[in-house]
């Protein structure tokens, strides 16, 4: 009889899929032998006052197609850790320190972790950096849009 499979868990809305996501899923998957991830609804993202670029369905997807991920379920509340834990006998509850302290709670059932964030990256970096990139090519853009316009009128003074 090998020994027990080391089932890991985290929370998260994952949105936008980025490095500080992966870096952080590789890290928890070699805590063990077990990944699973509760991936927040649409729903508890509004309770969250996070608005969403990409829908559970395709931020479950995208977790699903990660190596280090063997499986995800939906989190719905604050409150279904302890239940989430005893039902997936879960021996490790971990997620970024930026929640460090927040879940000492669950220390009675299952070892509890905060790991380091990956620094400089996020999903509100990534959205700010395409609205930039936007912002610029509207501005080259209208900038165009006004030379041809000068050069029409000038044509049309010419005539
Ligand atoms: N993360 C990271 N480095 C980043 C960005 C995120 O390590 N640059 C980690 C976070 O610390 C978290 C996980 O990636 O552990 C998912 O990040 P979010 O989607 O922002 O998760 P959050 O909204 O904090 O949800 O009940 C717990 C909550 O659902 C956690």
């Amino acid at each position: 009889m090998g020994k027990p499979l080391k089932t890991v868990v985290t929370y998260g809305t994952f949105d936008l899929f980025h490095v500080g996501h992966v870096r952080l899923l590789k890290r928890l998957r070699g805590l063990g032998d077990r990944l699973i991830v509760g991936c927040s609804t649409d729903e508890f993202n509004e309770k969250k006052g996070k608005r969403t670029v990409m829908p559970y369905a395709q931020r479950e997807e995208l977790l699903l197609g990660c190596r280090y991920v063997d499986d995800v379920f939906p989190e719905k509340n604050w409150e279904q850790k302890r239940s989430d834990i005893t039902k997936y006998k879960v021996d490790i509850f971990a997620i970024g320190d930026d929640w460090s302290g927040h879940f000492d709670s669950l220390q009675d059932i299952c070892e509890v972790m905060y790991l380091p964030r990956t620094s400089g990256i996020s999903s509100t970096d990534v959205k700010k950096l395409v609205v930039s990139r936007f912002k610029n090519e509207l501005v080259s853009i209208a900038t165009e849009l006004q030379n041809v316009e000068k050069r029409l009128r000038s044509l049309t003074e010419i005539e």
